[in-house]
């Protein structure tokens, strides 16, 4: 239902102008408020820039680096408008880091806040590929390269007449291995993650407003605070430190409706209400990226009177494809998949298990999967379908829920036991702030289940407090999945995306 021809980044902007919608608000970031018609100028400038001073042809791969704030939005909209193929990265990797993106997507130019050049200058001295590091300004209180040059070119743009199956970004996973993977997400992909699940599970309207702390360059957080948003002329909230005092700041400042962010953060945001925080202008939590524990959920739901949506997604498949609803969300399960998705949990050679059964999921819908370049395709997809590393389960009306990574079940004295189901009857004991399980290794039982905790202020971190959680867990859930081992930790190791590193944990155990 998409023309052929269409480039995503016009759709996000300059459409929006077209509608009326010129004057509202798009972006507030470090300290300043764009409209629609600000952003749309903006991105056309910069896009002047980058095919007239840069040589930006259509199809070349443009690097952003930066952390959430206005200026990536109006480089990855420009670069986009200019016909390229964006790659954004997060703004804590090393050059060594950006030299596998760079040499895998054969990156030439690459944009970039310039607080934080450097790693990219330094690849630039010996990559085979990059040949030019341009500094924008993050802050936009001073001038950087690219703002100078783009200041002074017209507010029109004829943007690129990409196909709508013309690759617009590459997507980047680094997996298990480290070794990364790039996806490619065609213009249409960008469109279809708003049309379906932000509008038909989110019901996004003009008025508006996300908040959250994903990074832009991780798919989830492009989606939830830059597609989303100006797909619908929505406003976006951008913050480069999204802790969750600053999320609850903002949602206080601007009546934000809508936040994207992880279950360690909704906690801390409990916590912020407790001593009075007011967060009553959120119509919708929306979690994903780690699983949400069922104690979350439903202390969530008890202070606020409304759910937190948990759902998953994937670089892969761009957003979020499995979700709960307002009005259906059970705590503890995933929920059901997206229109144009469809989910099945699979064995090892395919085949579909019936409900109850823990298995693969594997997943199939418009916006993927597909590869750049990777032997693993045929690994990561059969049939068309998308096998990801997750094990689930379904209930008999077809609703999934998490069951653990399928690197995370831990087997012990032949027992099966899901990590996550362990963390979870942790997390309802009141003393615990955060915790991690993984399997650590035993001569007797092949495996014993060895968490990790993180305490709330005050709990005594002693052996008595290991045996009150152990009971605990063996009072909540069958008493042969308690941690033999349990350790305090001041806290757990995580990805820039907030994902718990189980694989650190499991090295320590
Ligand atoms: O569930 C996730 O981790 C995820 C990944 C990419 C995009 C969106 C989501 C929710």
């Amino acid at each position: 239902r998409y023309p052929d021809y269409l480039n995503a980044a016009v759709e996000l902007t300059d459409r929006i102008v077209e509608q009326g919608m010129g004057d509202r608000i798009a972006l507030i970031g470090n300290g300043r408020q764009r409209t629609y018609k600000e952003l749309t100028d903006w991105s056309n400038r910069l896009a002047h820039a980058l095919v007239e001073n840069y040589g930006v042809k259509p199809g070349n791969r443009v690097l952003i680096r930066s952390g959430n704030n206005p200026a990536l939005v109006a480089a990855w909209l420009g670069a986009t408008k200019a016909g390229a193929v964006v790659v954004n990265t997060m703004p804590m990797l090393r050059a060594g880091e950006l030299a596998k993106i760079i040499d895998k997507a054969e990156i030439s130019l690459a944009l970039t806040d310039s607080r934080i050049a450097d790693e990219l200058v330094a690849c630039a001295k010996t990559s085979k590929f990059l040949k030019q590091v341009v500094n924008f300004d993050g802050t936009q209180n001073h001038d950087a390269e690219l703002d100078r040059i783009a200041l002074n070119k017209p507010v029109k743009f004829d943007a690129v007449k990409t196909g709508r199956d013309d690759v617009a970004l590459l997507g980047f996973t680094s997996g298990t291995t480290g070794e990364p993977k790039a996806t490619m997400h065609f213009h249409r992909d960008l469109l279809i993650v708003a049309d379906g699940y932000a509008r038909e599970v989110l019901e996004v309207t003009p008025d508006d407003v996300f908040v959250g702390s994903p990074p832009l360059a991780f798919t989830f957080g492009l989606g939830g605070l830059a597609i989303f948003p100006l797909r619908f002329g929505a406003t976006a909230t951008l913050l480069e430190n999204a802790a969750p005092s600053e999320m609850v700041r903002i949602i206080e400042t601007y009546k934000a409706t809508i936040c994207f962010t992880a279950p360690t953060a909704y906690r801390a945001m409990m916590a912020a209400m407790d001593k009075g925080a007011d967060l009553s202008s959120l119509r919708l939590a929306v979690s994903a990226g780690e699983t949400l524990p069922a104690p979350v959920f439903e202390s969530w739901t008890t202070k606020t009177g409304k759910p937190i949506l948990d759902g998953i997604g994937s670089t892969e498949l761009l957003h979020i494809f499995i979700t709960n609803r307002m009005g259906s969300a059970v705590g503890g399960t995933t929920g059901t998949p997206v229109t144009g998705y469809q989910a099945r949990i699979v064995d090892e050679d395919m085949n579909e298990l019936p409900p109850g059964q823990v298995g693969k999921l594997a997943v199939r819908g418009p916006t993927g999967c597909r590869y750049l370049a990777d032997s693993r395709q045929t690994k990561y997809v059969r049939d068309g379908w998308n096998i990801t590393g997750d094990a689930f389960v379904s209930d008999e009306n077809g609703r999934l829920s998490f069951v653990a990574r399928a690197d995370d079940m831990i087997i012990s004295a032949g027992y099966n036991i899901a990590g996550p189901e362990v963390e979870a009857a942790l997390l309802g004991h009141p003393d615990v702030a955060e915790c991690a399980v993984v399997g650590a290794p035993d001569e007797e039982r092949g495996q014993i289940v060895s968490a990790f905790v993180v305490l709330r202020q005050g709990a005594p971190s002693d052996d008595l407090e290991v045996k009150l959680l152990q009971d605990h867990v063996k009072a909540t859930i069958a008493p042969y999945k308690y941690p033999r081992a349990i350790a305090f930790v001041e806290a757990l190791p995580k990805t820039q995306t907030g994902k718990i590193q189980r694989f650190k944990l499991r090295e320590a155990s």
